[in-house]
């Protein structure tokens, strides 16, 4: 029997119009999220004293947690690269991964044929820089650079509050109606293959969708249908935009259980070879 709901009828019925929806306030920040921050506070203290930066930080607190973080790209941008690939390890956060909760979400907007899997691989905790548009994500529906199954969902959630500068995630309300979209390469300086694809025809593509970017805090929670479109904002602000997403998918939808819940670009398979339908080779905008 399932546990006392976590979404109302109107929560469901705006998730299923938009493809998109914001729970606020639906992690514990003490219990669930502290944790974590500490743990980013202690990795960024590890990786300052280990190239021995003189860096003065703040106390540890919620609101200070990357202290000291912009100073540690500033002395050498790979400083940070060590620090993006430990935090997916901190057991707090592998912790909320798995929480029981994530599962019960998915069954609730899926239905009672839904039976959860987390996409291994599939999550993160991504630091988007002020000023470096390298990283970001262009637009983009989750499901080939994932697969799994089709209808899976992002869950993503922010580590601080995000302000209008730091470039919040942009989402084109109802556009996961369309299915999944083609995409193409578009060779780009130093972008490695899961993030030179684009859509095929971007512009013409999201034109037609309203936008929205909404502004989070730490415990709010994004739940993104696996076909929306979304792209990363640009942060022109002077910090860092943490941020934590992981990713579920339903073992009973038909095309994932098809193709045996192939992983993507993460799991070391190319997209086009699972769905070549949903590749077209030219820009052809
Ligand atoms: O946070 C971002 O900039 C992009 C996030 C995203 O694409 C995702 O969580 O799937
Ligand atoms: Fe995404």
């Amino acid at each position: 029997m399932m546990s006392r709901l976590l979404l109302s009828d109107s929560q469901r019925q705006t998730f299923e119009r938009d493809g998109v929806l914001v729970i606020p306030g639906f992690y514990d920040l003490e219990r669930d999220i502290l944790p974590i921050q500490r743990g980013i506070y202690d990795i960024i203290g590890l990786v300052l004293d280990k190239y021995r930066l003189a860096v003065e930080r703040a106390p540890f607190s919620a609101a200070t947690f990357d202290s000291g973080y912009q100073d540690l790209i500033a002395a050498n941008r790979s400083y940070g690269g060590e620090v993006y690939d430990a935090v997916k390890q901190i057991p707090a956060f592998v912790r909320l991964v798995v929480n029981q909760r994530h599962d019960q979400l998915l069954c609730e907007l899926r239905g009672p044929s839904a039976i959860p899997g987390v996409a291994a691989g599939g999550y993160g905790i991504r630091i988007d820089n002020p000023g470096e548009d390298r990283f970001r994500a262009h637009w983009h529906q989750e499901y080939p650079a994932q697969l799994r199954s089709l209808d899976g969902l992002v869950y993503w959630s922010p580590l601080l509050v995000v302000s209008e500068e730091m470039g919040p995630v942009r989402f084109c309300l109802g556009s996961h109606h369309l299915g999944p979209v083609a995409v193409t390469s578009k060779e780009e300086d130093g972008r490695s293959a899961a993030y030179a694809l684009v859509l095929h025809q971007e512009q013409k593509c999201i034109a037609p969708f309203t936008q929205i970017a909404p502004l989070t805090s730490p415990g709010d929670l994004v739940v993104v249908d696996f076909l929306v479109l979304h792209a990363s904002g640009y942060n022109r602000a002077q910090r860092s935009r943490w941020s934590m997403q992981l990713r579920y998918f339903n073992f009973s939808e038909p095309t994932g259980r098809a193709h045996g819940w192939k992983g993507s670009y993460a799991a070391g398979v190319d997209f086009r070879d699972v769905h070549p339908e949903l590749f077209t080779k030219q820009e052809g905008e």
